[in-house]
């Protein structure tokens, strides 16, 4: 497995990353994009905990893919609190993925703003992600395939990213967006998974106030090294085939998975990974 270092600007103007990154489709670790929001001196757990305390939220661990749980379920619940409470005292597997902030606790909209990288940003889906110290999130890409601005705030945060053309190497399971899941992407076992040796991806590490520019359908892995958390504003995909896959995984992929892990029960699931597995072998041969 090949990871480059992402490229890293100070600041950028919408002409240049529009240039440079977004028509190659590149990703671009943008550092100081942040630091005139409100959100630069205050985003901190501490200050979650203020505004959004007696919040219930939805959490999720790294448990193997249940047939019992719905596409993207959560596994428990828990008061804002008493969720930040455990972060900021020991390692948990626990994060919360897909908060609408929004909808959740409106006065936070005042603290960031939607930067100009010339893309149209989804106004009404800012989406805030949380995690505990060595949690992390499969190796994935987001449904919609859309642009992603990726903004983390306290601590530091491990993001490994592959482009699409990379698919072929990176064991991943059918009718589903995400890889194998037994892979630990941060130190992968080569020997059981080999494949991965032609892999050719991209690392960084994340620091508070940074913003990662992912291009349409990157494949994702993030690794909270301390607990934190991050907002991402999104784009649709310009690109027609993008556009249509999208549109096909929300549609039809989605619906035909969750039909079929209540048809087939974990046999599904079972299926799905042995398969992954195979198409594996045969490519190595
Ligand atoms: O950092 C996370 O917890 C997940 C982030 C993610 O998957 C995304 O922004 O699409
Ligand atoms: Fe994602």
């Amino acid at each position: 497995m090949k990871l480059r270092e992402i490229p890293r600007v100070d600041t950028i103007s919408k002409e240049a990353f529009i240039d440079q990154y977004f028509r190659p489709q590149q990703p671009v670790v943008i550092e100081r994009a942040t630091v005139d929001w409100p959100a630069f001196g205050r985003w901190n757990l501490d200050y979650m905990r203020r505004v959004a305390g007696d919040k219930i939220v939805p959490l999720y661990d790294d448990r193997p893919v249940n047939h019992k749980d719905g596409f993207n379920e959560p596994h428990a619940k828990m008061r804002m609190a008493d969720y930040i409470d455990l972060l900021q005292k020991e390692p948990t597997r626990y994060r919360i993925f897909l908060w609408n902030i929004l909808k959740e606790v409106p006065e936070l909209q005042y603290d960031y703003e939607y930067p100009d990288f010339g893309l149209k940003l989804q106004k009404g889906l800012p989406m805030l992600f949380f995690g505990g110290r060595d949690s992390h999130t499969f190796m994935h890409y987001d449904i919609d395939l859309a642009n992603i601005f990726h903004f983390h705030f306290e601590g530091t945060k491990e993001c490994i990213l592959f482009p699409q053309t990379e698919t072929k190497n990176l064991y991943k399971v059918p009718h589903s967006l995400i890889t194998h899941e037994s892979i630990d992407f941060a130190k992968p076992d080569l020997d059981k998974w080999p494949l991965l040796k032609n892999a050719n991806g991209f690392r960084t590490f994340l620091k508070h106030g940074e913003v990662l520019y992912m291009p349409e359908g990157y494949w994702h892995y993030m690794k909270y090294l301390t607990p934190g958390f991050s907002m991402s504003l999104r784009s649709w995909p310009k690109n027609s085939t993008n556009v249509a896959k999208g549109l096909y995984n929300i549609f039809v992929m989605r619906n035909y998975d969750n039909l079929m892990r209540k048809l087939g029960g974990q046999k599904w699931i079972e299926w799905k990974n042995q398969k992954t597995v195979e198409r594996a072998h045969k490519v190595l041969r």
